[in-house]
This record gives C-alpha cells, structure tokens and sequence, in this order.
C-alpha cells in the first residue's frame, strides 16, 4: 500500500484530550502521515470547563488552501471534527473539492452536540452548514443526538431499534453515505455502533463501562479513520475503534482528576495490535 497522508481538520484544545491532541497521535499510531488544519485555539475544551479562550481560525482557511495549491499538495482522505464557524464549514468544502486525490474518502465527524445538546457556541446556523458538510461525505460519525440535529428527529433517551433504523434512514434520505451510528445501546450496561452502508446495516455491541468520558467520540473517529485508512472495512473498522475506545476508559476510570479526557496515550499499543490483527 502507498504510503498515505491523511487531512484532519479540527481545534485545538491546548488543553484536554480531544480535537487535534487526540487525532494527530492516533493516526500517527496508525501508521498515516498527518497533516492538520486547526480550526479555532481554545484553551480547553468546553464540556465541564467554567471558561475558556477561543481564536477561531476562520478566515486562515482559503489562504493554506491556495498555499497548498500551489505546492501541489493533496491528501489520501480528509477527515473533519470540531469545526470553528458556520462560515468555516464552506471554506472546508472547497478544501475537499480541491485537495482530495481521486478515490479519497471524506469523513465527517459533525462534532457539535451530545446528551441532546449543542455544544456551547453553536447554533442552527452552524447546524444547517453542518447538514451540507455531512451530507455530502462519504462516511459521517454522528453520535445520536447530531444524528437528531442533522435530522430534525426527536432526541430520545431511550429508545429501540425502530427508532435508531428511522435515524438512520433519515440520514440516508438527506444524502448521507455510509453511516457510523455511535453511542447506540439498547440496555442501561451495553453500547455500540451501527454501521449502515451500500444498504447493508450491522450492530456492534459491547459492554457500557462508564457514562459519557470526554473526548471518547473524538478518540473513536481518529481510530476509525486510522483503521479505515489501513485497509480495513467501515464495519472492522468501526469495531477496532470501538475496542480501542473501551480500553482508553478501562485505562482512565477510577482516577477522578481525569474527568476531563481519557488516558488513550497508554492504550495505543493496543490499537496497534488491533490495526494489524
Ligand atoms: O470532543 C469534542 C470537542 C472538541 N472540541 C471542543 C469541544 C468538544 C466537546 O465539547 O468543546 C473545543
């Protein structure tokens, strides 16, 4: 296989274990050269922090762009998480459309909202840029409550599979390719994913170990992308991230002070062997 260099664009938490300080590691790990575009500089994340800085990176964007044009660089996939502006979401766009080898993948993580909520910051107009973005990727990772906000539906709490095949149907209807459903259990101790692609639906189900880590949807993508990029399928991939996920909380629970992320650096050799399984 060619050596590939992968486009991930997302912020930068200086602080707190998600966004680039978790992508750029895991797919280093994974064997793909790395290449970054931040979106925004925030001090920390802003999911259980009082307050934070944000610089948001918008109008940086077109200007590497056309730097990169000009040198000729294009990338094997781009994959994008936590984005800084509406407005940013189309300068990301034209980025794709210019950028992308034939054949590349884009891969849309719409990080922008959990347990039925935007993230702070975040609005419908984000939400409607977003759609675009998502829409037109190849493969999306929403978490059930983007998958509502991408789809107008109703965020539930609980919920069964008619509802969760609805989600996904919806998503399909808007244009959505392949789907990577995260977060999705049917009991208080389970949790999974659903992979939806070509038609095909498949359920990986695994144990719950603890409710909501920081960071873990952030963790779970990059290695989805990593292993994706190694070879593997939407669906193998799907549950390497899903096992390597489940081991960065077994290395972070129990210690309090490490509320904010998870401990993913002590995990990789684990991901390492999953990828070469
Ligand atoms: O993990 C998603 C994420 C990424 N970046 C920032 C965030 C969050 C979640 O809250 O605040 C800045």
């Amino acid at each position: 296989m060619s050596y590939k260099r992968i486009l991930t664009i997302q912020d930068i938490s200086c602080v707190g274990q998600c966004s680039l300080t978790v992508a750029l590691p895991i797919l280093s790990a994974s064997g793909l050269e790395t290449a970054i575009l931040p979106s925004a500089v925030l001090s920390n994340h802003t999911a259980g922090f009082t307050g934070w800085t944000f610089t948001d990176l918008t109008e940086d964007m077109p200007k590497i762009k056309e730097q990169w044009e000009k040198e000729n660089l294009d990338f094997s996939a781009i994959y994008t998480g936590y984005l800084g502006s509406a407005k940013q979401i189309d300068y990301v766009k034209d980025i794709m459309s210019s950028r992308l080898v034939t054949g590349g993948k884009n891969i849309v993580d719409p990080a922008m909202a959990d347990n039925g909520k935007l993230y702070p910051g975040f609005d419908d107009a984000f939400v409607d840029a977003m759609k675009k973005l998502a829409f037109s990727a190849d493969i999306i990772l929403p978490n059930i409550t983007e998958a509502c906000f991408l789809t107008g539906m109703e965020y539930l709490e609980t919920y069964d599979e008619t509802y969760i095949n609805e989600l996904i149907d919806k998503l399909t209807a808007n244009g959505a390719k392949t789907v990577v459903l995260t977060g999705v259990g049917y009991t208080a101790d389970k949790t999974g994913v659903v992979v939806r692609e070509n038609n095909v639906q498949s359920y990986y189900e695994h144990d719950k170990i603890a409710n909501g880590c920081h960071g873990t949807g952030d963790v779970y993508a990059s290695a989805f992308v990593g292993a994706l990029e190694n070879g593997h399928s939407a669906y193998d991939a799907a549950k390497i991230a899903a096992d390597f996920t489940v081991e960065c909380i077994k290395k972070t629970i129990g210690d309090e002070n490490h509320w904010y992320g998870v401990k993913f650096e002590l995990a990789l050799p684990t991901l390492i062997q999953l990828l070469n399984k």
